[in-house]
């Protein structure tokens, strides 16, 4: 059948222009990487270190199914990755019960004011999954905190300072009502109160109906906290995780300005819809080149692999601009 030219033009028209861009060597690391024998590697936390390395905190599955972390180290952020020979961060049951199934998903925030790394992640407890939280210099010796959040929450990153004299945890609850982000405020990292709603899960056929999560730390720009998070679809054949974007006061965290309507990345690579879980993508941390505005986005493919994509922060909010609606308008939509 040959399709009229008009109608091949209005196809061309149709095409997305990609946001995050795939980087070539992709997967960058997978189990075959590994210096000692595991299941599988995804979901990192990232950082850059003060020498320019990029430090991935991956998330490790060994036989059993149990997660633990373990730190690979890279000059450039695509190669040449020197892992640590033994797990980084093993879960420790003894002194925490709630570590028991294993610790899952790291962030990494790095905190001026205590010129130390913060780490939260998922605390597998007998209750279900929680929040926890440990600090570390060096990502060799860590100091845990124990669960800041009881079960069932995951998917928290710490903002980097202080919002009127108060830390900011960005968290995602999970009742049989829904599950939507939240934020909490503390004055130690310990004690939190202060809870609100930030962004819901949309509902019906929305690509985000079901469940929504914060995927890296939120990215500070001049016009807001530019918040990249997971939406997950329920299909028939299973979960469709994909991301999207939104954008965050920055005095008032909780105010959401803007958020985009379609999803901007997808799983689509053969390593994103084929893997222990298929149909994942899901990214925990970036680095920002020193142009200020290139992200080096590293996120878990398929349960099984860590793969990169970069982006601009100047197109993700020009997309928005145009793809994105004010809070109001949204919920008069739903
Ligand atoms: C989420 C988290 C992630 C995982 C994803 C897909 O609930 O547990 O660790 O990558 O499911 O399995």
């Amino acid at each position: 059948m040959t399709v009229p030219v008009e109608k091949q033009v209005d196809l061309l028209n149709t095409r997305f222009e990609p946001l995050l861009h795939r980087h070539p060597a992709n997967p960058i690391l997978t189990s075959k990487d590994w210096p000692y024998p595991i299941n599988s590697v995804f979901n990192a936390g990232v950082t850059l270190l003060a020498d320019g390395t990029t430090l991935l905190l991956c998330r490790v599955e060994d036989r059993r199914g149990l997660s633990h972390f373990c730190a690979a180290r890279s000059r450039n952020g695509v190669d040449g990755w020197q892992i640590d020979t033994e797990p980084t961060l093993m879960p420790d049951p003894k002194h925490h019960p709630e570590e028991i199934w294993g610790i899952e998903d790291p962030r990494i925030t790095f905190v001026p004011e205590l010129q130390q790394y913060v780490v939260t992640y998922t605390s597998y407890s007998r209750g279900g999954p929680g929040v926890s939280l440990a600090l570390t210099k060096d990502f060799r010796s860590f100091e845990r905190y124990g669960v800041i959040m009881p079960p069932d929450d995951k998917d928290s990153a710490l903002l980097p300072r202080r919002i009127d004299g108060y830390w900011a945890l960005i968290h995602r609850p999970a009742t049989n009502l829904g599950a939507h982000m939240w934020i909490s405020y503390s004055p130690d990292l310990r004690y939190w109160g202060r809870h609100r709603l930030m962004l819901e899960a949309r509902r019906g056929a929305w690509w985000d109906a079901n469940k929504i999560g914060l995927s890296p730390p939120p990215i500070e720009t001049s016009r807001g906290w530019l918040v990249l998070y997971h939406g997950v679809r329920h299909t028939p054949s299973g979960c469709l995780y994909r991301l999207g974007l939104a954008l965050f006061d920055l005095q008032t965290p909780e105010k959401c300005l803007m958020r985009g309507d379609p999803w901007i990345f997808g799983p689509e690579a053969k390593y994103e819809v084929q893997g222990d879980v298929d149909d994942v993508v899901f990214p925990c941390g970036y680095t920002m080149d020193s142009d200020g505005d290139t992200l080096n986005i590293y996120y878990g493919a398929a349960d099984c692999a860590i793969a990169l994509a970069r982006a601009s922060v100047r197109a993700l909010l020009a997309w928005l601009d145009t793809n994105g609606s004010c809070e109001r308008r949204q919920r008069a939509q739903d």
